[in-house]
């Protein structure tokens, strides 16, 4: 029923910042391809679930982006589950997902769950610090990251993290060009049209989130650049 593999822009909405109903209206009919709910820190399920309600009124997909156990709610198209790739710590690549397993596992619809294979770049990014992430990789970790995902798990996204910077276009190249069927994510740093193109040109799926709470205006313009 959704089809990641046909799109190209998301909105990252984080549940523990402001943002008017009037600015969610817009991100909402813009023409993104979904809103992705999801933070690192500070993620109620009161937040979650408001936030969940507003976006439902409109007809674009809503996931929810699981981060913590204690926040998942029912009614989402799809949730999409992280597991980080290059994590030091098993609970972030697969002990955390065991314990959501152990207490959901019965009430899940499998094909609600979409994994998602991150790789996090940015050593900076409180996701880095949160789930004790190697971010010092060179091209050639993060391909075999980018493989990993594709030939040995068969995830079908990898996603690409830089969290609140730019990342490196030519990282995000080499690695497009490694993948086939899993759909390449890219995260981190896009503020402007000219940041969405440049990130698009490789990625597969672009995410805008600071953006949106920090220019408005600007990162709405993120969804006409990438479409036309
Ligand atoms: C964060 O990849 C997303 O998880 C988007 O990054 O907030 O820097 O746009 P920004």
């Amino acid at each position: 029923m959704y089809d990641i593999t046909e799109w190209k822009h998301v909105f990252k909405l984080d549940p523990n910042k402001e943002i008017t109903d009037d600015q969610l209206e817009q991100l909402c009919e813009s023409g993104t391809d979904a809103i992705l709910i999801g933070g690192s820190d500070g993620v109620t399920e009161d937040d979650v679930l408001r936030l969940m309600s507003k976006v439902r009124r409109f007809l674009v997909p809503c996931i929810l982006e699981v981060s913590t156990i204690d926040a998942i709610v029912p009614g989402f198209d799809l949730y999409f589950i992280p597991t980080v790739l290059n994590s030091n710590d098993p609970d972030w690549i697969v002990g955390l997902h065991k314990e959501a397993m152990k207490e959901y596992g019965e009430l899940m619809s499998p094909e609600e769950i979409v994994v998602e294979g991150y790789c996090i770049l940015n050593g900076d990014c409180k996701a880095a610090a949160l789930t004790n992430a190697d971010a010092g990789l060179d091209l050639e970790d993060v391909k075999a990251y980018a493989r990993m995902a594709e030939h040995l798990f068969r995830l079908p996204i990898f996603y690409l993290e830089y969290s609140g910077r730019l990342g490196d276009a030519e990282i995000l190249k080499e690695t497009k060009a490694v993948l086939n069927d899993t759909t390449l994510f890219y995260g981190g740093g896009i503020q402007d049209s000219e940041t969405a193109v440049k990130m698009a040109e490789h990625a597969d799926v672009i995410v805008v989130g600071n953006a949106i709470y920090e220019n408005f205006g600007q990162a709405l313009k993120t969804v006409k650049a990438v479409k036309e």
